[in-house]
Order: structure tokens, then sequence, then C-alpha cells
């Protein structure tokens, strides 16, 4: 074949596959599920129960995304990802979205090219010691072996925090969370780094958690949240809105027990939250959704802090207090922009 006429067709053939993967919402409906990247398990955050079904508090941002888009919170093909593998799924169209504790930040925006959508937990990165190190500052240690998972943010901010405090250490570097802990508890490492919320996780799954302590420098700004591919402005929204709508739905008191009931009487509390419900207004037609689908998308797990407490929370074994991933209103950072 004559090689421009080879190169034209070429050119067609990837002009095709970007059109087709920029119809992400297209996509999903035709497919009936969604594919979404997930970790290969960190509790509280994403893993499967004892049946095999995937829960968690990043689980649930897929479950409320397919939730409105599919009208079905399990209709979702959960993609295992690790810290070097998520990005390539995503640009390559393996996943519809990214669900993984992932750091938004400026080269991964713009080198990379995903959008994120919002921040679902503002985290920071931090240390975990076994008490015995007789450690109780990140500023004690110096020469110290350090487990840290590739192809994330945590490598280079140890890297920084490391070298402005003239300290030294060694990496261990490991693959996913599972080896991380298996390592560190084997004593192959002396400390563990990774987002606060991710220590946490991993320590509540030891058989003496009370034999490790949590350092308190928190040595990194981690806004974690969901991400699309750049480009496909129609599904970031849908991804970015039905994240606001969990949000919304604690700050407007519509919780997965209520919803239902203030969706069908005729007159619910307020306009916002008509218009969020799809009571009132269009606001499920600007994104090609129907009237329902916020009020599907809280359905799915509760809204924002019915996710937060029954996964992460004070009261489950991971313990975390809301903190900066409280609403804006009671002195945190969430804030969702106003549904009209
Ligand atoms: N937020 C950081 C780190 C995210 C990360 O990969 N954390 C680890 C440690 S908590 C994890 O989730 N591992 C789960 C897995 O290995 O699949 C980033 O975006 O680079």
């Amino acid at each position: 074949m004559n090689k421009s006429i080879l190169l034209g067709a070429l050119t067609v053939a990837g002009l095709a596959a970007g059109a087709s993967a920029a119809a992400t919402l297209d996509d999903v409906i035709a497919r009936g599920k969604l594919n979404c990247g997930v970790t290969t398990g960190l509790p509280g955050f994403a893993a499967p129960d004892a049946n095999g079904v995937w829960e968690g508090f990043d689980v649930a941002v897929c479950r409320a995304v397919a939730a409105a888009v599919l009208g079905d919170p399990t209709a979702v093909e959960f993609v295992t990802t690790t810290g070097q593998t998520r990005f390539t799924a995503l640009a390559a169209g393996e996943i519809d979205m990214l669900a993984r504790n992932t750091t938004w930040t400026y080269s991964r925006d713009t080198d990379l090219k995903f959008d994120f959508v919002g921040v679902n937990y503002y985290d920071g990165q931090g240390f975990m010691v076994p008490k015995s190190l007789g450690v109780s500052s990140a500023k004690d240690l110096d020469g110290a072996t350090v487990c840290i998972q590739t192809g994330t943010t945590t490598e280079l901010n140890l890297a920084d925090y490391f070298r402005s405090n003239n300290i030294s250490y060694e990496p261990v570097p490991i693959e996913t969370n599972a080896e991380a802990q298996q390592q560190y508890l084997a004593g192959a490492c002396d400390v563990y780094t990774t987002d606060a919320s991710g220590l946490a996780a991993t320590r509540a799954t030891f058989e003496n958690a009370s034999d490790h302590i949590l350092l308190p420098e928190i040595i990194s700004k981690e806004p974690l949240g969901p991400l699309v591919r750049h480009g496909d402005n129609e599904w970031g929204d849908i991804v970015m809105w039905t994240l606001n709508a969990l949000i919304v739905a604690e700050e407007l008191g519509i919780t997965s027990t209520n919803v239902e009931g203030l969706a069908a009487a005729a007159n619910p509390a307020t306009p916002e939250v008509n218009r969020l419900l799809g009571t009132e207004g269009e606001l499920g037609a600007m994104m090609r959704l129907d009237a329902d689908w916020a009020k599907r998308a809280i359905m799915a797990g509760g809204n924002y802090g019915e996710i937060f407490e029954k996964n992460i929370g004070e009261t489950t074994p991971i313990g975390l207090a809301r903190g900066l991933n409280a609403q804006w209103k009671d002195g945190g950072l969430l804030y969702a922009p106003p549904f009209r």
C-alpha cells in the first residue's frame, strides 16, 4: 500500500478512536457498565468484602456515578490499578474514571492530561513506625529504610522532605499497599510512608495496631479525588456533579433514608433540594441524564457524610475524623457549588 494512503488510514483510525473515547457517556450507556479504576485493595477506601463485593469510600463514588448514569449502583466493573498502572489504564480507555486515592497535581492535569473533577478527601503524607523504633518525630528518621509505593506523589515528597531537613534515607520500593504492609511488618523497612488516610487504613488491619504509631509530621498536601481523561467535558461534568451532589446532599440534610420522601413530597424543603432531586427545573437534562440522576446517586450509598462515616469514620476501625473533610459550614473544606 502507498505510504501516504496508509498514513491517511491510520490518521482516520486515530481520529475515530479519539472521537469514540471522547463520548464516554455513550460508551458507558452502550456497555451498560461503568469501568471504574480502583486500588488493588485498601480497606475502607476500596476492597472486596467477604462475598467479593467491592466496598469503600472511593468505591462509593463509582457506585454513585453508575447509579446516576445507568440507574444501577451495581453496574460497575471494578478494575484494579496500582500506583504505576492507574494512569495508563485511564489514558488507554480501559477505565472510564479513576477513583483511587489519587492526588490532584499540576503535572497529572497538564502533562498527563487528566481532569480531576473535585476532591473527595483532603489528605497529606505521613509516616508510620513501630513504637519499638523509639522515634517520635520524622526528623529523627536519619538513615532509616522507608517503604514507599512507586508511581506515587509520595516518592518525591519524601525526597524533598529528607533533603530539606538534611537527613538521609534508603527507599524500599514497593508496588502495592499489600506488599508495603507485608514488608513493613516483616521489618524490611523501618518506616512506611504514604497518605495519612492510607496509613490509618493499613494500620487498622494489623493484629497489634497499637504497636504502631503515626508520627506527627504531615509533609505534603494530598487532595485526593476522582479523575477522567482530558477532552470529554460532558463526561467530566457528570462525574464532577455526581460528587458535588453527594457533598451538597449532606449540606442540605438529604440522606439515603429521607431522599425518596423528599423527592416525592409535594413541597420539599427548599428550591435547591427540588432542583437537585429533579422535582423542579431541568438539571438532569443539561447533562443528558434524567431528572432522578442525583436522587439515585444519593440512594446508592448515602450523602458524603454517610459514606464517610460508614467506611472510614470515627466509629470504624480506621477511625478518621472529618477534619479538613468537614463541610465548609462546620469549618472544613467541603464546598459544593450551587445547583442552579
Ligand atoms: N495519593 C498518592 C498515593 C496514592 C497511593 O497509591 N496510595 C497507596 C498507599 S495507601 C495505595 O492506595 N495503595 C493501594 C494499592 O496498592 O493498590 C498518589 O496519588 O500518588
